[in-house]
């Protein structure tokens, strides 16, 4: 357990050298009995290499029951040092730290999949203003590698998946969902003058592309094509654009996938890893 207290002031910081620099995909913070952390507070990150230093932007899950957080970080960055800090309190107490590291890029392909079970039936609308949404604390947080969520899974979830798409080529893009049983595709790019490329309407940078409650069976692209498939929308190359889909799996079967038709009309059912990120890559 580490236990750092400085005068009142004074930076408080929790700090790890790596033996060698490596992609931060996840940092658990967890509170082992003996240690008794009252509370599990919010930390920060900063990551480091001999080139740059970045005050990581984290999407954390705490799970009280559990006694653990889990904190993504982002951008992912190629990492030498980790320091994690306060700002408020004069201290920082953690009991157990363990950093997940991947050494290759390659591995920040995919997408990251949130589900949330025991939502009773109903729409997204429902979904979307469920209690336990959009608080952090879903029961399963996973990476998939393809934009295609397990099928025939369970029954009464809800369930997010997100990450950042990154196309082949500049161009005229359609998008297309198969699913069970509601769901949503949105979309935003990350810089925001792309939005005039895509959006009318200026004062929300998110565009929702397909929203269905029609269902499909696993990858079934073409059973209700003018509901299953966005207009074409013009995406630029080297360009992120933070896709999102929410899920609500009420009973019976269940699937979600997402597939896109590119500029040169080849289709790509489900959208392969090579084209998306689960955590937004730095430089
Ligand atoms: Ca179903």
């Amino acid at each position: 357990m580490y236990g750092l207290s400085l005068p009142q002031g004074q930076p408080v910081w929790w700090s790890v050298t790596l033996q060698r620099p490596a992609f931060i995909s996840k940092i658990w913070i967890i509170n082992r009995p003996g240690c008794c952390l009252a509370e599990m507070t919010k930390h920060n990150v900063i990551l480091r290499n001999h080139l740059e230093t970045v005050k990581a932007n984290c999407k954390v899950y705490s799970w009280k029951e559990r006694q653990k957080t889990l904190m993504i970080c982002e951008p992912s960055i190629s990492t030498s040092n980790v320091t994690i800090y306060e700002n408020s309190v004069g201290e920082l107490r953690l009991c157990e730290v363990m950093i997940t590291a991947i050494e290759s890029e390659k591995s920040l392909h995919g997408v990251l999949q949130e589900l949330w079970y025991n939502i009773p039936s109903g729409t997204i609308a429902r979904l979307r203003a469920h209690n336990r949404l959009p608080t952090t604390d879903p029961d399963v947080v996973n990476i998939l590698r393809q934009f295609d969520s397990p099928s025939n899974f369970h029954t009464k979830y809800g369930q997010r998946l997100t990450g950042y798409l990154q196309v082949p080529e500049s161009g005229n893009y359609t998008f297309f969902v198969a699913r069970d049983d509601n769901c949503e595709l949105w979309l935003q790019p990350e810089r925001v003058e792309l939005v005039e490329k895509i959006k009318d309407d200026k004062a929300s940078h998110k565009l929702l592309l397909i929203k269905v409650d029609f269902r499909t069976d696993h990858n079934q692209w073409d059973k209700f094509p003018s509901l299953q498939a966005s207009k074409e929308i013009w995406l630029k190359k080297c360009q992120l654009y933070s896709v999102e889909v929410l899920i609500k799996q009420s009973g019976g079967s269940d699937c979600a996938s997402v597939g896109m038709k590119l500029p040169n009309g080849t289709y790509k059912g489900p959208i392969t890893a090579a084209h998306l990120f689960w955590v937004k890559p730095g430089k």
